[in-house]
């Protein structure tokens, strides 16, 4: 029931920003002047009403299936598993550019202020956002790469997800541009903003090897694929989010958050949680297993470092 409650919210909350998007705007406030954050958050809006549906199937024939004894998802009895890891990751690949693709807003926001400069290569920035959404709904079945489907039809989505690095790399590339000499202030957003472009290279560049299907079986399960989800999502959605509310905050309290701690939480945080999972991926290590784990790492300092990931 509280589920139902939090998705009409969602659900009334999208159409909310796509209303005062299309339809509120104040008057010279034409589509090209937009600031980068209500661009991104009307290509959310507009992913979540086709990505939501997808799951909202699988989760009815998930619940015929278990209650009412159908065999949509099972092998067998003409029914078939794939078909639901087909439905979920058709929804959950936009999902993840849904929790993304705000933060790009934020921090394209973020670089033209601190960077005391206008937004270099705005006309792409909003281009390359309309292209990954649409590129996020073709790449779905990079997530099963080993469940046995043909060559080509791995062929085919290791090529789609290999493009959305392109429209991605316009986004790095302006960023860069905007930086580059202006008058840069690393206050603690502006810091979060160059913490995540620099992490999410990392995460993006070994993206793009994970989406050559022959290499994905040999990363199969691994902590290189852990970790590279890691470091594209976390600081694509949480260091923007942080970044946000620092940036945002006196705007609707009226008095600034303490910069010092700010800019040294990106430290901690970032150092504590992203860096040893950076060094974990080249280790390729099996995911979601103990006896590795017990044997490299003592017990005081994997709790430690846990407790640093739940801090910062
Ligand atoms: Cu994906």
């Amino acid at each position: 029931m509280g589920g139902d409650l939090e998705l009409d919210q969602r659900d009334a909350d999208r159409h909310q920003f796509r209303r005062h998007d299309l339809k509120m705007r104040a008057p010279g406030m034409h589509w090209m002047r937009l600031p980068l954050f209500t661009w991104t958050s009307l290509c959310t809006s507009i992913l979540m009403i086709f990505a939501m549906p997808p799951l909202t199937v699988a989760t009815l024939l998930m619940a015929a299936d278990r209650y009412l004894g159908m065999h949509f998802f099972t092998n067998g009895q003409d029914g078939k598993i794939m078909n639901y890891f087909d439905l979920f990751k058709l929804f959950g690949h936009p999902e993840v550019y849904i929790l993304i693709v705000p933060s790009f807003g934020i921090y394209s926001d973020i670089m033209l202020k601190f960077s005391s400069k206008q937004l270099y290569g705005y006309t792409s920035l909003v281009i390359a956002t309309m292209v990954i959404a649409i590129l996020s709904f073709t790449v779905w079945l990079h997530h099963f790469f080993t469940m046995g489907q043909s060559a080509d039809i791995n062929a085919f989505f290791g090529v789609m997800t290999m493009l959305i690095g392109i429209p991605t790399g316009v986004k790095i590339y302006d960023w860069i541009w905007t930086m580059l000499r202006g008058r840069v202030r690393y206050a603690a957003p502006m810091l979060f903003s160059v913490a995540f472009m620099i992490t999410f290279v990392i995460g993006g560049l070994t993206g793009v090897m994970l989406a050559t299907p022959p290499l994905d079986y040999m990363c199969h399960n691994t902590l290189f694929l852990a970790a590279q989800f890691h470091n594209m999502l976390i600081p694509g959605t949480l260091y923007g989010l942080i970044a946000g509310c620092q940036y945002w905050f006196p705007k609707a309290f009226g008095f600034r958050l303490d910069d010092k701690w700010g800019r040294i939480s990106v430290f901690s945080g970032s150092s504590a949680s992203i860096w040893p999972s950076c060094r974990f991926m080249s280790w390729a290590l099996p995911a979601r297993r103990g006896a590795w784990w017990n044997s490299i790492i003592p017990r005081s300092s994997r709790d430690f470092l846990s407790l640093c990931a739940a801090v910062f």
